[in-house]
């Protein structure tokens, strides 16, 4: 019998959904013709960039009107003081300044006798006060506030905060608002971050390699003179000060002891000394056996007197380095790490020894929720809920504990983590994943902003409605501190390597900011903030921003759909996570094997986590639970994440799940073709080499969007006895060993054989 193909039987079920479907395109590499060529431009496109600016390009503006109007305000600057940061702050004015009006400011230490100007200073600074703003913006912390004044028939624009660094975070806003283009008139502004502690996390080792990165080597090149690379230092900080991140975590969780010895830490301070002016705190991970492995003691037991001691003086050696040192993130009796369970202790035991030592010098302890047994259980997303719910409370002042977004392993789309609601006397530090392991790593287009936003607005319902995982980072329901220490805390793993470009694509740079922006105020939109971004870092042209913005919202519903649509998780073939893998089985623990998560058999697909199943679903707090434990109320997102379903079960939408699934495959690779169309109708308007680098990976992945959707529907047409056919037969597609570098992952066995 001929199977009839996917596309021609399902069309009409795709068009109930929009009909608008452009033709498919060639991959690259194939000899199908791809879209009609573009005309020649008939105006000059802007230069090559190599994306090493970022989002700090600062182009001039284009309108005249709007930049003669900005230039009167800003030509005159009052900042005075004197202090790395307050020079930081300058060389930001100078720059940004000077690119978007065209000329650098004059910036002086005192109001001058006439004129326009913006004036920068410290709350209950003298130079408020002669304004007129004596006690305005007390308790603004490191957020800052913008008036317009009118004095003496001068218009002056003042930015305030309570700290140095408050006054570069309101310069940068500043520069927003100018990339965004309203222009100043009516510009006043009240920002303070609603999370405390704003980190990114690198994977990166000793070795210069990056667990997890996509995006060239690490950039903290253990190995060479820091001068050398300071100026990457330098421009990384301002990236991250630019969106308000303050700590970086420059070891990978999978620690080495040797970070922590003397060569390494006095390099880690030299790191720290670029940093600093920029508000951005080191912090380091440590391993747990480090007094094994440093210092020769027969156990790390926590309770013993010679463990306690060799912290203590670890800590103290630490801060004798690096005086502002932020703390330790710890991974431990998780996939193989050392932990205080190796000697009969518990999390909170290990936990709280390590934050005593760092207590006396003001450091935290990051310790980490995502443990993960080498004996495996009944479920592994149970584990960390299992171990961790029953110590809250048991945790010392300065420990958070830090806890993934989902309970699983950063997928496209999981539900969110248990914890998040399940420990509310303890103070969480939310952990995202910006690096894209399990979504196309550095060549998907995948805008990670509506996943953050998502996982931030979810109600947990721990203190009753409203109890969103955002409220409950920030601390809304924590019972207060005795010490007044800073206790809301948010992590995003980095995709940050020595590419030039930074994140080994011009997109992948937009979830660094969205991460950024969304740590300082989890309220913001992701819309919205792609909309900064894109302006800032391509063009400001409304319809270009408009394009590129609709482009990038649809992008993280499209890898849902192309990869593991339904609350399907952990497809990814074996090791990499970069292709997919829906038969991998066998492997020495049941839950590395996809069939451990999808849980496909003649009957049907998903993983029960009913009562009757592993019972996860208890772990959340009603109504959620109820919800998520009825088949019909679920939302049909994560259907297959709690849920066993028969293939022929009719579903919330009117269609049999065998047909929901189908449709999202197709419909994941569509939204990719659709990108695909949209980008190339910019072209005039970017840039020859990030806009070639951009159709390339987009090309890329059009066509792995197809390998995904036919390895994942020919694999459970196998159990389902529904008709599939694919461009690709599944003994081919289980044949393919790619990619072969995992560092850059490529497989032009999918989608042609163009060098990239
Ligand atoms: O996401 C998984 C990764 C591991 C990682 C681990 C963790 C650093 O596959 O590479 O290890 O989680 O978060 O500890």
């Amino acid at each position: 019998m001929v199977r009839p193909r996917l596309d021609l039987w399902l069309g009409l079920a795709v068009c109930v959904l929009g009909c608008d479907q452009p033709a498919p395109k060639a991959a690259p590499g194939s000899s199908a013709p791809a879209s009609a060529p573009a005309p020649e431009p008939p105006l000059a496109r802007p230069p090559d960039e190599d994306g090493y600016e970022l989002w700090l390009r600062y182009r001039k503006l284009e309108d005249d009107a709007q930049r003669q109007a900005a230039s009167a305000q800003l030509t005159t600057v009052v900042l005075s003081g004197a202090s790395p940061t307050l020079d930081a702050v300058r060389a930001e004015l100078r720059r940004a300044l000077g690119g978007l009006l065209g000329t650098p400011p004059r910036i002086g230490s005192e109001l001058p006798a006439e004129g326009d100007a913006l004036v920068l200073g410290r709350v209950g600074s003298p130079e408020l006060a002669r304004l007129g703003l004596a006690g305005v913006g007390v308790g603004l912390g490191d957020g800052y506030l913008a008036r317009r004044l009118e004095r003496d028939g001068r218009k002056l624009l003042v930015l305030m905060s309570e700290t140095e660094i408050g006054l570069l975070y309101a310069s940068f806003a500043l520069f927003r608002r100018l990339e965004q283009g309203p222009g100043l008139e009516g510009y006043s502004a009240e920002s303070k971050p609603r999370i405390e502690l704003r980190l990114l996390n690198h994977w990166d080792n000793l070795d210069g390699s990056v667990e997890r990165g996509y995006a060239g080597r690490s950039i903290w090149k253990w190995d060479e003179d820091v001068a050398l690379h300071a100026k990457r230092y330098r421009d990384y900080a301002r990236a991250c000060a630019s969106i308000g991140i303050n700590g970086t975590v420059l070891t990978n969780v999978n620690a080495n002891a040797t970070a922590l010895s003397a060569r390494y830490l006095e390099k880690a301070a030299a790191i720290a000394q670029v940093l600093r002016p920029y508000g951005v705190r080191v912090y380091l991970t440590a391993r747990f056996s480090a007094p094994v492995e440093l210092a020769g003691l027969p156990s790390a037991d926590p309770k013993a007197p010679a463990v306690v001691t060799f912290w203590r003086e670890k800590v103290a050696e630490i801060y004798r380095y690096i005086p502002d040192f932020g703390g330790f993130v710890v991974k431990a009796n998780s996939e193989g790490q050392p932990g205080p369970q190796d000697y009969g202790r518990n999390h909170a035991d290990g936990a709280n020894m390590l934050a005593r030592a760092l207590a006396p010098h003001g450091g935290t302890v990051m310790w980490r929720a995502f443990v993960y047994s080498p004996t495996g259980g009944i479920d592994r997303i149970r584990q960390a809920y299992d171990e961790f719910h029953p110590l809250d409370g048991r945790f010392d002042e300065n420990v958070f504990v830090q806890v993934k977004n989902g309970p699983l392993d950063f997928q496209p789309r999981e539900p969110i983590h248990p914890l998040l609601g399940g420990m509310p006397k303890t103070p969480l530090t939310l952990e995202l994943q910006i690096t894209k392991e399990y979504l196309g790593q550095d060549t998907h287009l995948v805008y990670l902003g509506p996943l953050f936003e998502e996982v931030l607005d979810q109600d947990t319902f721990a203190s009753g409605p409203g109890s969103t995982v955002a409220r409950v980072v920030e601390g809304a329901f924590l019972p207060p501190g005795a010490r007044g220490l800073k206790r809301t805390a948010i992590a995003g793993v980095a995709n940050v390597g020595d590419d030039r470009d930074w994140t080994g694509s011009p997109f992948n740079q937009a979830n660094w900011y969205a991460f950024g922006r969304l740590a300082w105020d989890p309220g913001l939109s992701a819309a919205d903030v792609a909309a900064e971004w894109i302006a800032a870092t391509w063009s400001r042209d409304p319809d270009f921003v408009r394009s590129v913005q609709k482009l990038m919202l649809q992008s993280r519903e499209a890898v849902v759909d192309y990869m593991t649509p339904l609350g399907l998780a952990h497809q990814m073939a074996e090791g990499h996570h970069y292709g997919p893998g829906p038969w991998v089985d066998g492997l020495a623990r049941p839950d590395w094997n996809s069939v451990y998560y999808h849980r496909a058999d003649r009957s049907g697909l998903g993983f029960d986590r009913t009562k009757s199943g592993s019972g996860a679903v208890l772990q959340y707090h009603p109504p959620l639970r109820e919800l998520y434990a009825d088949p019909a109320r679920v939302p049909l997102e994560l259907l297959l994440f709690f849920h066993h379903v028969g293939w022929d079960q009719e579903l919330a939408s009117g269609r049999t799940l065998w047909d929901e699934l189908a449709l999202r495959y197709e419909r994941g690779v569509r939204t990719v073709s659709e990108m695909r169309s949209a980008w190339d109708r910019l072209e005039l308007q970017v840039d020859r080499a990030r806009f070639g680098r951009v159709a390339e990976f987009l090309a890329i992945q059009e066509a792995e969007a197809g390998w995904w959707r036919d390895a994942l529907l020919g694999y459970f047409a196998t159990f389902s006895g529904k008709p599939f056919t694919g461009s690709r037969g599944l003994e081919e597609l289980r044949s393919l060993r790619c990619p072969k570098d995992r560092d850059k992952p490529r497989c032009p066995e999918v989608y042609g054989d163009r060098p990239h």
